[in-house]
């Protein structure tokens, strides 16, 4: 999908002109943690929501996390100049990442190897971020070593075939 030129086939499904969307019977589903939330519904497995209620609400705290935080900083961090951010805009999203990589840090600790239970829609949420993020720290823009936890976390996701087959 080329986001600079976008088909009018596209922009005839996608009402947001945003990708992911999903055309399920004709209908379309946007909104990425929405359309996660609908495979998971329709398929029979893998399950990526925790069946306790309790585990299932932390899953989506964070999978709201993942567009309320990460996304909007590490886009702006890494796409800002370009979109016609300010300056001051760009050293906001930064600051914003580091606490929200704090944030991730301090819930990865205690040997949690995933942000709800199990692997789950959490995870995921965040794992599209990652290749970005990886990108600022070769730049030297964050220093992923102040979160090893974190980075445990990013490498056990990035180890798995369902990420790799994504990228
Ligand atoms: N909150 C939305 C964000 C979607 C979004 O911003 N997608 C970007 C790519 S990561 C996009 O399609 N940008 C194209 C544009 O804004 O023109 C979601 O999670 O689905």
């Amino acid at each position: 999908m080329d986001l600079a030129n976008k088909s009018e086939e596209f922009l005839n499904v996608s009402p947001t002109g945003k990708v992911p969307v999903v055309v399920a019977n004709g209908d379309s589903l946007y909104e990425s943690n929405v359309v996660n939330q609908y495979l998971d519904e329709v398929f029979e497995s893998p399950k990526l929501l925790p069946e306790d209620p309790k585990q299932r609400a932390y899953a989506r705290i964070w999978m709201a996390s993942a567009d309320d935080n990460l996304y909007p900083a590490v886009f702006i961090a890494s796409v800002g100049r370009e979109r016609g951010f300010s300056e001051a805009q760009i050293a906001e999203a930064l600051e914003k990442l580091k606490t929200t990589l704090a944030a991730l840090e301090e819930r990865l600790g205690d040997r949690r190897e995933y942000l709800a239970g199990e692997f789950s829609l959490a995870d995921v949420a965040h794992a599209g971020n990652f290749v970005r993020l990886r990108e600022l720290a070769e730049e030297g823009e964050i220093g992923l070593a102040d979160y090893p936890n974190v980075v445990a976390w990013m490498e056990s996701i990035e180890a798995r075939e369902s990420f790799k087959a994504a990228g």
